[in-house]
């Protein structure tokens, strides 16, 4: 092993390595959409083996048709820094602001940052992001004009077409977003937000529990009731705005197959960035999957998040392009089962193991937290069908790899973190990622290399008792042999010393780089 974990000259990489992916001559330019799960865990997917109990079809299919991963790891166990993450090619930890968003906070990737669509746009494609959003908006915390033009916006960072969930499905404002304005808003109803304070008057869960028809908090979640669904943060107005959580998974997969439609007919490659809001809390499926999963609404949530992939592939199908459009199918982080409400996800989840092997799951640093499902499918591309790749990567290095893709030089810089691997994304070079670092709740930061496990030294808590997850802090270094042990049962580092100085200056490195 390397004792340094220092630059290694990638930028010289680029073209041979486009080349060496069987790429051709030149840069190629298929359709490119990223579907990512909201805390989809590794084993809810059927694909991954015996852990899951519900049978997920559409992205078994993808699978079967492209390469599956067993050790792809998002950059950070909740949403908004895996997000930040993947967007910014920037690992989240060195940029102050990106822990979970609010649902009025301001714009994160503020629009001077060369972003994913930015690059994406560069190399002649039409971008758009459809779904869960969780990166801010606007300029100023809270100062956003809900009932105007919503700006800075997703226009700004590249997206040519946003229609989007400003936060997440259990903050306000519970309204669908598109291209800057609130959808469907009557202007004699306007909506007010508020992470300060209840409005006078309005409903509450923590005052109104018998207004609470659809689900109740089992944690938090006690403010503005919308859809009988008490949420984080206060809202008022904008009634005819508001969306129906039944309806959600519909509502944005018609908006991504909209956009791949359009995008198909006028013959400009597009880039859609599709963040599903299945399987987040509140889990409020459609009737088409409630009661399916046998379950819970946990389960008919994954049935609903698969039945999406399945929407978006019967499109390009439809279209001609399913060959030439690249798949990237993978969730935010790992998985959590109460997060918040009286769903029955606990009671119910019999033998299904969303974790799989792994300890840990959302906002942990175990590796549940960050190693998520992960498929790429792309025919056209070479990519074998059928394939399993067990190396380690991470999603930081999606950004460079697709700029190695579309033949874009990353301006001196940006996504300084990201690493053009698109061998590796397509499966065709099956060797590890040299280290990658994994960011929990906390804050806390561990390093996976050469088969071990690191987790630096911090004073997160243990346990959040709330969510029932076993987040991986600790006052002492923690290092695990993953390879034997993979459910980091037997912290091995009083027995290395020597690996865990090595591992702690390569994550000593990478920080200061
Ligand atoms: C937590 C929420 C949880 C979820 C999470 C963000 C409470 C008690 N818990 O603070 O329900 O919203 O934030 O999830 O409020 S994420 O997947 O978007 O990161
Ligand atoms: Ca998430």
């Amino acid at each position: 092993m390397n004792s340094t974990c220092g630059k290694l000259g990638y930028a010289a990489l680029g073209l041979s390595a486009l080349a060496a992916a069987g790429c051709g001559s030149g840069p190629q330019r298929p359709n490119v959409i990223i579907i990512y799960g909201d805390d989809v865990g590794y084993g809810d997917l059927s694909c991954n083996g015996g852990f899951s109990t519900v049978v997920t079809p559409n992205v078994e299919r993808l699978a079967a048709e492209g390469v599956r991963f067993t050790s792809a790891h998002t950059t950070s166990s909740t949403s908004t820094p895996a997000r930040f993450g993947l967007l910014t090619g920037v690992y989240p930890w060195r940029v102050p602001g990106t822990g979970i968003a609010p649902g009025d906070a301001a714009m994160i990737i503020r629009p001077d940052r060369y972003t994913l669509p930015d690059m994406m746009h560069e190399a002649g494609y039409v971008t758009a992001a459809v779904g869960k959003w969780h990166l801010g908006l606007g300029d100023e915390r809270g100062k956003q004009d809900w009932n105007g033009h919503i700006t800075p916006g997703l226009e700004d960072i590249g997206f040519d077409y946003s229609f989007i969930m400003a936060a997440t499905g259990d903050r306000v404002p519970c309204v669908y977003i598109e291209d800057g304005r609130v959808v469907g808003l009557d202007p004699a109803d306007p909506i007010e937000v508020s992470y300060a304070r209840p409005f006078e008057g309005e409903p509450t869960g923590r005052d109104n529990p018998e207004l609470l028809t659809k689900q109740r908090p089992s944690h938090g979640h006690d403010m503005a009731i919308v859809n009988g669904i008490s949420r984080i943060g206060w809202m008022r107005g904008g009634r005819r705005a508001l969306w129906v959580d039944e309806e959600i998974c519909d509502r944005i997969t018609e908006k991504a197959v909209d956009f791949i439609r359009r995008s198909a007919e006028s013959e400009t490659p597009f880039f859609l960035y599709f963040g599903t809001n299945d399987i987040h809390v509140p889990r409020v499926p459609n009737e088409r999957f409630a009661g399916r999963s046998g379950m819970g609404p946990r389960g008919d949530a994954i049935l609903s998040f698969d039945w999406q992939v399945g929407e978006i592939m019967r499109t390009l199908d439809s279209l001609g392009i399913a060959d030439n459009t690249l798949v990237i199918l993978s969730s935010d982080n790992g998985p959590v089962i109460d997060d918040g409400y009286e769903d029955g996800a606990v009671e119910l989840l019999g033998d299904h193991r969303p974790w799989g092997d792994m300890r840990g799951g959302k906002y942990s640093s175990f590796e549940a937290g960050t190693r998520t499902p992960f498929v790429v499918r792309w025919p056209a591309g070479g990519v074998k069908a059928g394939r399993v790749s067990d190396a380690l990567m991470s999603h930081i290095d999606i950004f460079a790899s697709l700029a190695e893709l579309v033949g874009v030089d990353i301006p001196e810089g940006e996504a300084r973190d990201s690493r053009p691997a698109l061998r590796r994304l397509l499966g065709r070079d099956l060797t590890d990622r040299e280290w990658v670092v994994e960011q929990s709740t906390a804050g806390a930061v561990g390093l996976v290399r050469d088969g071990w496990k690191y987790i630096e030294p911090n004073r997160g808590a243990r346990y959040n008792r709330s969510v029932g997850i076993e987040l991986g802090n600790d006052t002492v270094p923690q290092l695990y042999d993953l390879e034997r042990d993979l459910g980091e049962r037997h912290n091995v580092a009083a027995e290395h010393p020597e690996l865990v100085r090595e591992m702690q200056s390569c994550l000593d490195s990478v920080r200061s780089e």
